[in-house]
């Protein structure tokens, strides 16, 4: 075993853990966690039965309800990206000498392959993604190699910690919720943007800015740190750094220091003394300026370790991200959206967002039981026409009634088909349709890409 995994099991054997939030992070813990021989509990304000009942049976406690935080008597407690550290429970925790961690921070201190992370307001999905098929790609060709890809994007990698070897690469999109307590070290980092986000969490801009600033706050000079030169914020973590610096622009010709830019049509990358034409603007598949300096992004964090061969080979063959705003064709003037991954109206919220234009909205599915009134303002304010489906889908029309929404733009139809049939009806040249659920698929699909996959059948059959 890796000895950073060795000595963080010894630390953790016979420790009383807590995981603060039952979500997708924190359970993915678990199973490492009791093996190495910690004493478990599951803290989380929303009751769940079957998830403590799980639990339980594994032999971990259980705190679930509105007083779930109350007597925390762990020694280490795990905090859910979405859970803020100064909670007053928290801190008082921290305050008599429980260690606050999280899985993403324990993840990225004892794994022993060479870690890519990116952050930024924009564009960190699809950077992360290239970044990750870009070293797979070259893995493929060298025949060594195994690329881990999780974080934020989705998937919680320690569960993957001890199979994984120096020769391998772990890619993570780290939030600022994640990167807020984060005391680890990164080998490459790229921050994409910085625009206001997530205020309504964050107390300020600043402590959204130093948040995201943690990325690259325990490099060292053997380290990379790739930075938009667009962005005021992320250019001034240029002077703030002990990593190596390169800077991209879609705007300008970086030649005073490492840089990768568009000079004209071509992607160029500057070492400082010489130029190397990377790909032009036509060699990339996926459409749109932020894709061109999404892929300088990902070029700059794998410079030296993907071939430039590589790099251009992808870009004339990726898609973009499955299942997340994928564009999947344009019938009859309609251009229609996969966002099946939106199963949370948070990241419906996200996905809406992303739209200057007024969308048709297919929303709805398996109940979580979670509160879908957000669902009532944001749907008001970015969606022309409401099909609502599923088992949440009477529930989330009713909210949208409540609210004032008028009748006759929104449909409920239980059947996923009949519900694809009203947003087409709806539909005009011009118009977007898309689906961003804001629900789980487990009502009528085995998972959310079951869900997108049939959502794309039935959208090429039109
Ligand atoms: N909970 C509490 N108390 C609270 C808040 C939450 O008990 O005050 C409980 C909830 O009831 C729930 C659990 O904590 O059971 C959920 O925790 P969470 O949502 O904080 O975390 P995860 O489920 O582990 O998901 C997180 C990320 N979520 C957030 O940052 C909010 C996921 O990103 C990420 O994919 C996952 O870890 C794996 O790394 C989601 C996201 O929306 C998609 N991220 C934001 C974004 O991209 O803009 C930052």
């Amino acid at each position: 075993m890796n000895k950073k995994i060795k000595d963080f099991s010894d630390y953790i054997n016979g420790k009383k853990v807590a995981l603060i939030g039952a979500g997708v992070s924190n359970m993915a813990a678990v199973d490492l966690l009791i093996s190495m021989g910690a004493h478990l509990s599951v803290r989380d304000k929303q009751k769940d039965e079957e998830k403590a009942q799980a639990l339980l049976n594994k032999g971990v406690r259980v705190f679930f309800g509105d007083d779930y935080l109350d007597g925390i008597y762990e020694d280490v407690l795990f905090r859910s990206p979405g859970i803020r550290p100064d909670v007053p429970e928290l801190a008082a925790a921290s305050h008599r000498g429980a260690l606050l961690t999280s899985e993403m921070e324990v993840f990225l201190s004892i794994c022993p392959a060479k870690v890519y992370a990116v952050t930024g307001s924009d564009g960190k999905t699809t950077t992360t993604t290239l970044v990750s098929k870009m070293l797979e790609a070259e893995y493929k060709k060298r025949g060594k190699g195994k690329v881990y890809l999780g974080g934020n994007i989705g998937t919680p990698l320690l569960p993957y910690v001890t199979e994984m070897t120096e020769e391998d690469a772990a890619v993570v999109e780290l939030s600022s919720f994640q990167l807020f307590t984060m005391g680890a070290h990164i080998d490459s980092a790229v921050v994409t943007n910085i625009t206001p986000n997530h205020l309504n969490w964050h107390v300020d801009m600043d402590e959204y800015i130093e948040a995201k600033a943690k990325i690259f706050e325990k490099q060292t000079d053997k380290d990379r740190l790739v930075l938009n030169a667009e962005n005021d914020i992320t250019l001034s973590f240029a002077s703030r750094t002990k990593g190596k610096v390169t800077l991209f622009s879609s705007k300008k010709a970086i030649t005073h220091t490492r840089g990768i830019y568009l000079d004209g049509d071509d992607i160029v990358y500057f070492d400082g003394k010489e130029k190397t034409p990377v790909m032009t603007r036509s060699d990339i598949k996926i459409p749109g300026i932020h894709n061109v300096e999404n892929y300088m992004a990902a070029c700059a964090c794998v410079w030296g370790e993907v071939s430039v061969e590589t790099m251009k080979e992808l870009a004339q063959t990726f898609g973009g991200v499955a299942h997340r705003i994928e564009l999947v064709a344009e019938k009859n003037g309609v251009k229609y959206y996969n966002s099946s991954i939106d199963t949370s109206p948070t990241r419906t919220a996200a996905a809406l967002c992303a739209f200057s234009e007024k969308l048709i909205v297919i929303v709805g599915g398996y109940d979580k039981h979670i509160p879908l009134e957000p669902l009532a303002p944001l749907l008001s304010q970015h969606a022309k026409f409401i099909s609502a489906t599923g088992a949440t889908g009477e529930k989330i029309m009713n909210i949208m009634l409540d609210a004032g929404y008028p009748c006759d733009k929104i449909v409920y139809t239980k059947d996923f088909d009949g519900a694809f049939a009203a947003a087409v009806s709806a539909a005009k040249g011009g118009d977007t349709v898309i689906l961003s659920p804001a629900c789980a698929s487990f009502d009528a699909f085995k998972n959310f890409e079951k869900r997108g996959e049939y959502f794309k059948e039935l959208v090429n059959a039109l």
